[in-house]
């Protein structure tokens, strides 16, 4: 069986990634001592800097193997795009008071929905769209080898809804299949999530290289 090595100290990412693992006979692990490994500045521009640093930085640590990091967000068409690349750190303001990029820790995902719901407040639902992104970097001994896209386009609602996933799940529906990510079982996160979906071109690239 394939073992892939990701590089987050997200659990919630590690759940979707062995949720969308587990149909194509692939496992998922992290990376060995990852707690105790120095944390990489996540200071890019856009999400596909972030994820080329994490895997970067993270596959020198386990020489000659592919290691995948994710950096990934929520992007609301009424706030401009924003939480986007803050979206771990979206509520520092309201918590350290300081910018998200001045942030030195993620804030907890209620302080983050709270501020998101907050921006919101009065803007009618035809205005709440957004999609959440997440960009894929592949490294091997400190090179990014390739980069990978998912989207999934969805409506911001103005109450949370749900209990499973994490992050902004609760708030974000998903008319589709009319359920927020957080009413989702991990095989439907899998097939409809942004994360599922550059999760799959990873393994089809793999596939093409013989990984
Ligand atoms: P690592 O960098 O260690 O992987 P992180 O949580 O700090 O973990 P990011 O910097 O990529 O990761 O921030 C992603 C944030 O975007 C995450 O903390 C959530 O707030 C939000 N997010 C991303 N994907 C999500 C998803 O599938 N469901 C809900 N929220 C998500």
């Amino acid at each position: 069986m394939r073992r892939i090595l990701i590089a987050t100290s997200n659990p919630g990412k590690l759940r979707d990634f062995a949720g969308a693992a587990a149909a194509h006979g692939t496992e998922i692990a992290g990376i060995p001592g990852f707690a105790s490994l120095p944390p990489v500045a996540e200071d890019g521009l856009t999400f596909e800097e972030n994820a080329r640093k994490k895997a970067e930085a993270y596959s020198r640590y386990v020489a000659g193997e592919i290691v995948v990091a994710d950096d990934s967000g929520l992007e609301v068409d009424a706030l401009k795009g924003a939480p986007g690349v803050h979206s771990a750190r979206y509520a520092a303001p309201d918590l350290h008071d300081k910018e998200p990029h001045e942030a030195d820790q993620n804030t907890a995902d209620e302080a983050n929905n709270a501020r998101v719901l907050r921006e919101l407040t009065d803007v009618p639902v035809e205005k709440r769209t957004g999609r959440f992104v997440c960009v894929l970097a592949a490294a091997r001994d400190g090179k990014t080898l390739a980069t990978f896209r998912g989207v999934a386009e969805g409506i911001i609602l103005d109450a949370p809804r749900g209990a499973n996933g994490f992050g902004y799940d609760p708030l974000f529906y998903f008319p589709l299949i009319d359920k927020t990510f957080a009413e989702l079982t991990a095989e439907e996160k899998a097939r409809y999530s942004h994360r599922g979906a550059a999760f799959r071109q990873f393994l089809e690239w793999c596939d093409r290289r013989g990984h």
